[in-house]
């Protein structure tokens, strides 16, 4: 365990920006604690007390916290996922989740900008409504386009914050299409996957993916595909 201030991590199981603090706590190996906060029921302490935005992923960082519903004087509060990704990164600078060279830096955070404004926006809307389905393929097309050369990562050998942020989703996205969870019409699931198993080196980046262990240590499969199929049935038209 990388040996760092006290810290807590507020997070859900269920939730896609969490399993990137979570991942990113396991390949750094920082000694914390968490806490599941249960977002249908919310305790009352957790706006006023940790994260003003009421979201998840949240830390508390830097001072001894018996009490986990408040920040002891002292401590920080910090939320966010791909700034607690970078935090993580940054506190333990051995874990080469954020690489030494200023350039595959900038093509880290390029390729995460891309994952935030192309490719969940893109397949979000395919799975809710069964459209735009050549969005998706662009959008993986212009991330084929970025990555190592040789892998089997994003950067090359090391893991990176790049496969961490986009894990969670493309984990999401192959658990609904594999089992054909999703309002696209009926059997479109696997043969859209298939599509995307086409593109270039794609398929064996995703492959790389979900074989990680600090991904599959905290993705809960079965209960993320009861969830995604109650929500997407109540979605249907
Ligand atoms: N931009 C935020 C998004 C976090 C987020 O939306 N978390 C959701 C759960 S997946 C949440 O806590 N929503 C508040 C709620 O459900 O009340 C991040 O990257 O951390």
């Amino acid at each position: 365990m990388a040996a760092v201030a006290p810290l807590t991590l507020y997070t859900n199981k269920g939730c896609p920006y969490a399993q990137r603090a979570v991942i990113a706590l396991k390949e750094t190996k920082i000694a914390h604690d968490e806490v599941e906060i249960d977002l249908q029921n919310k305790p009352v302490w957790y706006q006023p007390n940790i994260n003003p935005a009421s979201k998840v992923p949240a830390i508390v960082y830097g001072a001894k916290q018996e009490d986990k519903t408040v920040a002891p004087p002292g401590a920080v509060k910090l939320a966010e996922s791909l700034v607690l990704v970078e935090f993580f990164a940054e506190l333990a600078p051995d874990s080469h989740l954020l690489p030494a060279d200023p350039v595959q830096r900038a093509k880290a955070r390029f390729f995460i900008t891309l994952v935030g404004d192309k490719f969940n926006p893109a397949w979000n809307a395919f799975a809710a409504k069964g459209e735009g389905e050549e969005a998706v393929v662009a959008a993986i097309n212009q991330l084929v386009g970025e990555l190592d050369p040789a892998g089997p990562y994003a950067l090359g050998k090391e893991w990176s914050i790049a496969d961490t942020a986009i894990a969670p989703f493309v984990g999401r996205l192959y658990l609904l299409a594999k089992n054909d969870v999703g309002n696209w019409p009926v059997g479109e699931g696997p043969k859209f996957l298939e599509k995307l198993d086409n593109i270039g080196k794609w398929e064996k980046y995703a492959k790389a993916l979900l074989a990680r262990p600090s991904f599959q240590e905290s993705f809960p499969a079965d209960y993320l595909l009861e969830r995604l199929r109650a929500r997407y049935n109540a979605q249907r038209k």
